[in-house]
């Protein structure tokens, strides 16, 4: 056991790295590192499995501080413990350009970090969704295998935010034993006191959703661990309100919101080396008390090696398997599930929605391919991502590999990118494309770490027809393409949505929406082809009926045969026109320039369809082109009749370019 003198020393280091390297980027946040000093310093010297010396290591802990603000807590345990990259001259650099240690954690970036975090709460929730995967796998592979725990760090901010409620009801639901979170609970936040703004008593709000909760005083590191024993017990997951004291040894400014977001300043800082004891000059930790900390870096060394063997004892084909899916490789089955599934439609041609095609799609794709994990927050049958015979997740049986989030789509997207930062699954989910915005804070981070996350947003135009305007995304898909490494398909045939599921699945390093109808549409590709054409993200699907053309016609998804009969009219006509198909904006753009050129073609007319705002558009067709879409809002009608009434018909669109042509 750690005496109170030496815990005391080891967490002040903490709050000296903490404030010093504020003070010296002149920004940053030194009230929560030097609050939560105590609560760190137990985790991580007495409770947490980890190895520095392998920050992948699969059956780690792993530990969120989901209110990232307080990075500087990360950064200086790293350091401490051991992690060879957090050196002190990266602790110096807090927040400069190329450091390790940036303003808030980014997963990825540097080694350490589970998650990217920053926006309250989402790491809470990606907390959920690690502690899924990791009873998943355990339920797969046995204890001997997968058999860690999920630490979190929750701040006043966090518990405040939405989101939080979605996840912790998911959390108590599916009894996520292993999930434990400690409140920062300081009272403080930025405008000041908590009461100002709040009056929730998190312990009962946590114990409502089905938690194990308790308070202690989150200065005393024994009661902090009896609490993390306790918690360890529980069959359900557990909250710990540590009260602490924000900006802790600052002598003026601690328990205030002075101590939040902002330097000390050099006079409290000098004042808190005082109170704390602390003498040792900036950027130095003294020998001996590096020295405990390293030595607790190196307490699972042991546990590491042992679980090696383990593994080195399983079976080949499993252990090969365990591997593979550790390392997000995708096993061989990917490719020739798809090819079934084209020579089928290529045999059998289906008008069918083209939800109900990727419904197909994972009939063949989820037994194929065990890593993926369903889901959909309440929508499973208008989602169509629940294929016959996937089981069900739950408390009860959790090799289970459909998860209903219920009414929760912002924890359902960022719990699946908790799964995905946990590896060993790939998360598919469902909701409405008009509820993307629901899921866009986490779907920004998706993108930002570059997750693979897979959303099946079904629903996607004016083609949902009587459930009206609030239930028809029209600038959704504008919306999301606006966001950097999310991939966004519009599949337009049962062809093109078997392509989009296997260009989403093997995008390792980014998430993607496949953006679904909910009525029927003809199978444009008939033929049957071997390369997967929408890799292009835009490509000929109709050629011109001879010679040059005189109109290229652009669109996605359910607009793709709209398009195809306007070219039938304008070829009646005289007048020679080709189709491209564009089911993703993202990979036409990724594509060499002389291949998108070849797509977009030099047509004098250009025109896109889709049913949907212009945003995004105007680099295809040019801010000449024709546009043929919505400008406002939906209605509420048979969907045909609004087809009509918004002015997306093959007339419509053949009338335009006849326009277009008298007037040239
Ligand atoms: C979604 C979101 N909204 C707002 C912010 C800006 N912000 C950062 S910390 C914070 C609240 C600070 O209070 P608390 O969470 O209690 O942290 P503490 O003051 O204890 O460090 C806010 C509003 C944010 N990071 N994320």
């Amino acid at each position: 056991m750690t005496s109170r003198e030496a815990h005391d020393r080891m967490a002040n280091a903490i709050r000296a790295l903490a404030m010093d390297a504020v003070e010296r980027a002149k920004s940053g946040h030194p009230g929560l590192p030097m609050g939560t000093a105590d609560i760190a310093t137990v985790l991580f010297t007495r409770f947490l499995k980890f190895d520095p010396a392998d920050p992948t290591w699969p059956d780690r802990d792993r530990f969120v501080l989901s209110a990232g603000h307080g990075s500087m807590l990360l950064y200086a345990v790293l350091h401490l413990l051991g992690y060879q990259a957090m050196t002190m001259e990266e602790i110096r650099r807090f927040r400069q350009l190329g450091s390790l240690t940036p303003g808030h954690p980014e997963r990825g970036h540097t080694p350490g970090i589970e998650t990217t975090t920053g926006p309250l709460a989402q790491g809470l929730a990606n907390a959920v969704g690690m502690a899924i995967a990791e009873r998943h796998l355990a339920a797969l592979y046995g204890p001997q295998i997968v058999d860690h725990r999920v630490y979190v760090l929750a701040s006043d901010g966090d518990l405040m935010e939405g989101l939080s409620h979605e996840a912790i009801a998911l959390a108590g639901h599916l009894r996520l034993n292993r999930l434990m979170v400690f409140h920062d609970d300081n009272g403080i936040s930025i405008d000041g006191p908590l009461r100002l703004s709040d009056s929730v008593d998190q312990v009962r709000r946590f114990e409502a959703a089905g938690w194990a909760a308790s308070r202690v005083d989150g200065h005393d590191p024994e009661a902090i661990a009896a609490a993390i024993e306790a918690g360890q017990l529980s069959d359900r997951p557990t909250l710990i309100a540590c009260r602490t004291t924000i900006g802790f040894g600052a002598p003026t400014k601690a328990g205030s919101e002075k101590s939040h977001g902002s330097p000390l300043g050099a006079d409290e800082v000098a004042g808190a080396r005082q109170k704390l004891g602390w003498s040792a000059p900036p950027f130095e930790v003294p020998p001996e008390i590096l020295a405990q900390w390293r030595t607790a870096g190196q307490r699972c060394q042991a546990d590491h090696a042992a679980w090696t063997e383990r593994v080195a004892r399983l079976a080949a084909a499993e252990r090969a398997e365990f591997q593979r899916r550790m390392d997000g490789e995708l096993g061989p089955g990917l490719a020739a599930a798809v090819d079934t599934l084209k020579q089928s439609f290529a045999a059998a041609p289906q008008e069918v929605a083209t939800r109900r095609a990727s419904e197909i799609a994972l009939e063949t794709l989820v037994p194929a391919i065990p890593e993926m994990i369903g889901g959909s927050a309440d929508l499973t049958g208008s989602n169509n991502t629940r294929p016959k015979g996937m089981t069900v997740l739950s408390a009860e049986n959790y090799s289970g590999r459909f998860i209903h989030y219920g009414v929760r789509e912002h924890a359902m997207a960022a719990a699946m990118n908790g799964m995905a930062l946990h590896g060993g699954v790939v998360p598919y989910s469902g909701t409405f494309l008009v509820f993307s915005d629901y899921c866009r804070p986490a779907l920004r981070l998706a993108a930002l770490m570059g997750l693979r996350v897979i959303h099946v947003m079904t629903h996607d135009s004016i083609g949902v027809g009587e459930d009206g305007p609030t239930h028809e995304p029209v600038e959704h898909l504008a919306a999301l393409r606006a966001i950097p490494n999310l991939r966004v398909f519009r599949p337009c045939d049962t062809v093109e949505t078997a392509e989009c599921w296997q260009l989403a699945l093997e995008a390792a390093h980014a998430p993607s929406v496949i953006a679904l109808t909910r009525q029927n549409l003809p199978q444009m590709r008939r033929e049957r082809s071997d390369v997967n054409r929408c890799a292009a993200g835009g490509y000929e699907i109709v050629p011109a009926q001879h010679g040059k053309p005189a109109v290229s016609l652009f669109a996605s998804g359910s607009e793709v045969s709209i398009a195809a009969q306007a070219r039938q009219i304008l070829g009646d006509r005289g007048v020679t026109a080709r189709l491209v198909s564009v089911p993703c904006f993202e990979l036409l753009r990724a594509a060499p320039a002389e291949a998108r050129r070849a797509v977009i073609g030099d047509a004098p007319i250009r025109i896109g369809v889709e049913a949907a705002v212009r945003q995004g558009w105007d680099e295809i067709i040019g801010s000449d082109g024709i546009f043929i879409g919505m400008s406002g809002f939906g209605a509420s009608a048979p969907y045909c009749e609004l087809y009509r009434h918004f002015g997306i018909t093959a007339q419509a669109i053949a009338d335009a370019a006849l326009r277009r042509l008298g007037a040239s």
